[in-house]
């Protein structure tokens, strides 16, 4: 977990890499991060949690988060959650305009300056009083891949992840559910780079929570009937090292649309979200936080 301090001095530590910047400056020079977070954390004397959504470009990453920060805004099962800084909101409000647009949003451009972060207080208005300053940025898929087959492409990538408090691992439960092998062999990947990532005494699991979300499920409806036996049998490698590495995970399903239209935009075939009707949003969230 990360600690901003902040010494009177005219440079401030990233919030994610903890290189020194200049306090007044927008993006970390070395991980491009934006500063206004370690400008919010600095106020506040809760260590900020980092919750790091994962998965393949094309997988449903912006759309799931965009779908899980706008309804915990809007008090879904008693959740509270304040948006710290305006920019927090972008990423919601990107998704939530295209949606109701019936569109889905373009894909996360690569450049990390790009990305778009969300700082949010979040607190459960029924389990006591914990609040949470989580910290979960929408990163881009491709920006992923190229870290995982080239470690320090992104070196914010490793750093965020050195620092997250959990992971959520998205999967394409539709396309597994046709027989490909991409999913699983993307997610073992993944899953290898974090236990490298992540450091532990000899002979130990990982402790670091993953919740496994297969994504689509509106394609593959058997992901919601039984999502565990779903990725045994389809996700199989992903299964094998989740179990021998890893302490604490879960499997889930999820899906955002209720039905899709396709059309085309002259060359390829372009799928229309007619209706929205979120389904296993919250789970695997609040499974994360209930381990933190
Ligand atoms: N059927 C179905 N399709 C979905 C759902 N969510 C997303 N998609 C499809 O998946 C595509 C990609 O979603 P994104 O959220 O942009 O994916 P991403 O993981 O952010 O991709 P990158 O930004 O490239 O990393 C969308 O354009 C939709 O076509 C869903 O719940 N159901
Ligand atoms: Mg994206
Ligand atoms: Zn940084």
């Amino acid at each position: 977990m990360a600690t901003a301090t902040y010494d009177g001095s005219s440079t401030m530590p990233c919030l994610i890499c903890e290189t020194k910047n200049p306090a007044d400056g927008i993006l970390c020079d070395e991980c491009g991060a934006p500063m206004a977070l370690i400008q919010e954390a600095v106020t506040r004397d809760r260590d900020p949690c980092i919750v790091t959504v994962l998965g393949e470009s094309n997988v449903g990453k912006t759309v799931y988060l965009g779908m899980l920060l706008d309804m915990l805004s809007k008090r879904a099962e008693d959740y509270e959650a304040i948006p710290k800084g305006a920019y927090s909101v972008n990423v919601q409000h990107n998704v939530i305009s295209y949606l109701s647009g019936r569109q889905f949003p373009p894909k996360t451009a690569v450049e990390v300056d790009d990305w778009h972060w969300a700082y949010y207080q979040v607190m459960h208005k029924r389990h006591g009083s914990n609040i949470y300053d989580l910290v979960m940025p929408d990163m881009a898929g491709e920006a992923i891949a190229t870290e995982v087959a080239n470690p320090q492409t992104f070196r914010v990538i490793r750093s965020l992840l050195e620092k997250s408090a959990g992971a959520i691992l998205l999967v394409d439960g539709a396309l597994a559910a046709t027989g490909s092998p991409q999913p699983d062999f993307f997610a073992l990947k993944l899953m290898s780079y974090l236990d490298g990532v992540v450091s532990v005494k000899k002979g130990e699991k990982i402790k670091t929570p993953v919740a496994v979300v297969l994504s689509k499920g509106d394609h593959c409806p058997e992901c919601f009937d039984d999502p565990h036996g779903f990725a045994r049998t389809n996700l199989n490698r992903l299964w094998n090292i989740c179990e021998a590495r890893f302490e604490n995970y879960e499997f889930f399903a999820t899906s955002v649309v209720g039905a899709l239209g396709f059309g085309t935009d002259g060359e390829n075939v372009v799928q229309y979200p007619l209706h929205v009707a979120p389904r296993g949003i919250l789970e695997p969230f609040e499974w994360v936080l209930s381990t933190l």
